[in-house]
């Protein structure tokens, strides 16, 4: 997918929220520590944009253990941001995981009625990733871009 089309004045948007009252969870897997890193950096970068009142991280081995978790969150947060970087490999492993962690996380907030930010990267190599990491040099801010999505998602329906 390309970035083309992509919602622009998400800061604005943002900034217009009224997040002292909300409660959000960033849940982050733990593989490919450099560009997990940019991805929760960019979702924190949102959260202060949208002046949210509490925010926790919470973290979890590997992309497939995201949908659990974000089940248990859900129950207790407004929204979740679920943020994973799946790269592949020689094997069919990469197509599992990733369909686990996409139908996974589209079932909890289905089952919850929670937004959950899809904040997964799914990449054929590290360049790729980084470059959607949102760290210096990259073209996209994927953490950022999830957690926006999750609570203009939860005002829109509020
Ligand atoms: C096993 C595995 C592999 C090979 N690659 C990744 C990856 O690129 N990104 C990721 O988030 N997790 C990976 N995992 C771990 C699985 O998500 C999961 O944690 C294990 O299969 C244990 O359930």
């Amino acid at each position: 997918m390309s970035k083309h089309g992509a919602p622009t004045d998400t800061a604005a948007a943002l900034a217009q929220l009224d997040g002292a009252g909300l409660k959000v969870a960033i849940l982050a897997a733990s593989w490919h520590e450099q560009v997990m890193n940019g991805l929760i950096d960019g979702a924190q970068r949102a959260a202060a944009d949208a002046k949210i009142g509490t925010v926790d991280l919470v973290r979890v081995p590997g992309s497939f253990e995201l949908p659990v978790a974000a089940k248990a969150l859900a129950e207790k947060y407004d929204a979740v941001i679920a943020l994973g970087v799946v790269i592949r490999g020689g094997t069919p492993h990469f197509d599992y995981v990733c369909q686990a962690a996409t139908m996974g996380l589209t079932q909890v907030s289905l089952d919850t009625l929670t937004p959950i930010g899809f904040g997964v990267l799914t990449c054929d190599d590290e360049a790729q990733a980084l470059d959607r990491a949102g760290l210096e040099g990259s073209a996209e801010d994927k953490g950022y871009e999830a957690f926006s999505a999750a609570v203009l998602t939860l005002a829109a329906l509020a």
